[in-house]
């Protein structure tokens, strides 16, 4: 019985290590202790934090917290590749000047972290020949750095910043989940990954893979949130203290946390990217933390992703971190941590006359500009739906479009009607409170892939005059 139970067990194991191994080139099971070990390939990591400003903070906050676990885990330098604007450190309104903190109190994570790409060289061309391994189109911007990934290498891109409907923000441009797959296939093609594993944090960020990532290509994406829903900033309002904005989002401080906190357990190095996933899931109770894609990749160790030292005595977690850690974290729904925020100093006493009215009419204004915003796409919604009343019950209403599943195909007709948006009306990559109300765009594509052509007489006929208005940073 025993003996045969055995045998059974280890044909079993046999069994499910052949299916792991999908491509000749695949050595079995070797162990890569090391973050560059020669047999086990190497690890490359691309870190972004996709907006800039102070009510951002949290994004590039997460991304510096991330580069100390890699680097606290062995990662070689030149194997990580970082783009955050880099203006938080340095903000007039930092209380702790040169430094950015991830939780309450936390150490300094901004200590360090080297940046290959800062100001307006975070964009998404950019992103995508870093991660395509187009040296020379990168040679002169920034550090130049890029993935040079072979057919053993295993990568972990985490992305961090607002999004929406299959898309996912840059300070000043978007990039499309169309775009991002095209990269990852390109990747594919060239045998320049053993598998890749991406963690991202972005309203709707379930919407980049859902339907879109192929399930055999070895490319695993853990989202904060599912395709219809926001993510969550945390340590916000009266937890920042001083900061006055949230210090994190919720879904990765939630797993960077969970390994800062059991590094140092040897089974930790073991984990793996599902135990990772399912901790995660509980434990992040605002939205849905989703996986898609190739989830043989998610039965592989997370470390060999990130990477593992076993006798870390200047880990993160050897340093006294702040008390709170039982409290809840307080959370603020991405899309609102900076009205939030505002509405949170106007309500304290300690304010002064001047502030209180400087606060007020910030408020006041991007209250206007939410208006003008939603008026102006409203009336591009009207004129479609007057033109074509067949689709409106299809695509459902401006405020609440109806759920439906996005493919490939929709995207040259979105993405032409969203360009035109921003050439005529107002810039959406600027104004991440307009990202909301895009969806139902998406939806007129999907019923209809060559609708843009008409939606963009419209959408011009209808902004000819909030141009003048030049909106800018409404949240
Ligand atoms: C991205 O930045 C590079 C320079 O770093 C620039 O050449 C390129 O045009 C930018 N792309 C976009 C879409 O802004
Ligand atoms: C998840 O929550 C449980 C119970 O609240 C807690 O014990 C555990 O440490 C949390 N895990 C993470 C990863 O935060
Ligand atoms: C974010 C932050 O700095 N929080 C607190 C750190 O600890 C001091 C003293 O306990 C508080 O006053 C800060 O608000």
């Amino acid at each position: 019985m025993g003996v045969f139970s055995f045998v059974s067990l280890a044909l079993f194991a046999i069994g499910s290590a052949a299916i792991q191994v999908p491509y000749s080139y695949r050595k079995p099971s070797i162990d890569s202790e090391s973050a560059n070990n020669f047999f086990g390939g190497k690890k490359w990591v691309v870190l972004v934090a996709g907006s800039d400003g102070w009510n951002n903070y949290r994004h590039q906050a997460d991304i510096c917290h991330a580069y100390q676990i890699v680097r606290e885990n062995g990662i070689p330098k030149e194997n990580i590749i970082t783009m955050m604007v880099d203006d938080i450190a340095n903000n007039p309104r930092n209380p702790v000047p040169g430094t950015i903190i991830n939780q309450p109190n936390g150490t300094d994570v901004y200590k360090g972290v080297v940046i290959d790409y800062k100001g307006t060289d975070v964009n998404s061309t950019n992103f995508l020949k870093i991660i395509t391994g187009d040296k020379k189109a990168m040679q002169f911007i920034g550090t130049g750095k890029v993935i040079e990934g072979g057919p053993r290498d295993r990568i972990f891109i985490n992305f961090v910043d607002h999004g929406t409907t299959g898309i996912l923000g840059f300070p000043d441009d978007l990039l499309y989940a169309d775009e991002l797959n095209d990269a990852l296939k390109t990747m594919y093609a060239s045998a320049s990954y053993r598998m890749v594993l991406m963690y991202i944090e972005a309203c709707k960020a379930g919407s980049m893979f859902d339907g879109i990532l192929r399930d055999n290509t070895d490319v695993l994406a853990v989202t904060a949130s599912g395709p219809r829903e926001n993510s969550y900033g945390c340590y916000c309002r009266s937890q920042s203290g001083p900061y006055k904005t949230c210090l994190g989002d919720l879904f990765s401080v939630t797993w960077m946390e969970n390994w800062d906190a059991t590094v140092s357990q040897p089974s930790t190095r073991k984990r793996t990217v599902f135990h990772d996933f399912k901790e995660c899931r509980t434990n992040v109770t605002e939205s849905n933390v989703m996986v898609y894609g190739d989830f043989k990749t998610g039965h592989e160790p997370l470390s060999a992703f990130i990477g593992y030292k076993t006798h870390s005595k200047t880990h993160l977690s050897a340093e006294p971190i702040m008390d709170i850690t039982n409290e809840p974290k307080n959370t603020v729904s991405s899309r609102n941590v900076r009205e939030n925020t505002v509405q949170q100093q106007l309500a304290s006493h300690e304010l002064s006359f001047s502030e209180r009215r400087r606060l007020s009419t910030e408020s006041r204004l991007n209250n206007e500009m939410r208006l003008i915003i939603d008026t102006a796409l409203r009336t591009i919604y009207s004129k479609v739906v007057k033109a074509r009343p067949e689709i409106k019950s299809k695509v459902g209403d401006f405020y609440e479009p109806n759920h439906l599943d996005l493919s490939l195909d929709v995207f040259p007709c979105y993405r032409s009607i969203l360009n035109k948006i921003t050439e005529s009306c107002f810039s959406l990559p600027r104004n991440p409170y307009a990202l909301d109300r895009l969806t139902i765009f998406a939806n007129f594509c999907i019923v209809d892939k060559h609708i843009h052509q008409m939606v963009e007489k419209l959408v011009s006929a209808s902004c000819s005059k909030v141009q003048k208005l030049n909106l800018r940073n409404v949240y």
